[in-house]
């Protein structure tokens, strides 16, 4: 069956790429997923990704998410990841499941980042395997999404 599926990134990850590569790598948010789009087109599924700085808006695109019959969301919150109640209320308000993701191992990092408003609701989480995080967490959504 084919999955709707959405990637959200949250603020600064439009800057993958261009600045401190040694922390985030390299490749671009757009190469990132574009890799993704190619997985899950080859899957015949369909992946949609968004990405912004402002909390308001990804909390717009999720509530967005449950009118539009998506089946599963892979999120890496970014800096919201440790401060964004809103962003948590908001996917338990939709109730679609999804996989936290994280480029790199949140809780190797300081302690401020080793606090997660999301992982408890998660169905999983993905950290500190770079862009192989978001590879791995689609893997799992277009094998396991729609099943409940
Ligand atoms: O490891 C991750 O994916 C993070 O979600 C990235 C966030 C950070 O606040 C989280 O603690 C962990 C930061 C994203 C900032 O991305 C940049 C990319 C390039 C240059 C500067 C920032």
């Amino acid at each position: 069956m084919a999955k709707n599926i959405l990637c959200l990134s949250g603020p600064n990850l439009n800057l993958l790429g261009s600045r401190e590569p040694d922390k985030y790598g390299t490749a671009t948010l757009g190469a990132i997923e574009q890799k993704l789009g190619v997985q899950a087109a080859m899957a015949g599924s369909k992946l949609t990704c968004f990405q912004s700085n402002s909390e308001s808006q990804l909390v717009d695109r999720i509530q967005q998410a449950a009118q539009q019959s998506v089946d599963f969301i892979l999120i890496n919150p970014a800096a919201y990841t440790h401060t964004s109640v809103a962003i948590r209320d908001a996917l338990a308000a939709v109730a679609i499941p999804f996989v936290e993701i994280h480029l790199t191992h949140i809780r190797a990092r300081e302690p401020f980042r080793h606090r997660s408003y999301f992982s408890d609701l998660a169905v999983g989480v993905v950290s500190g395997l770079g862009p192989q995080s978001y590879e791995l967490a689609l893997s799992y959504a277009l094998d396991h999404a729609g099943k409940d």
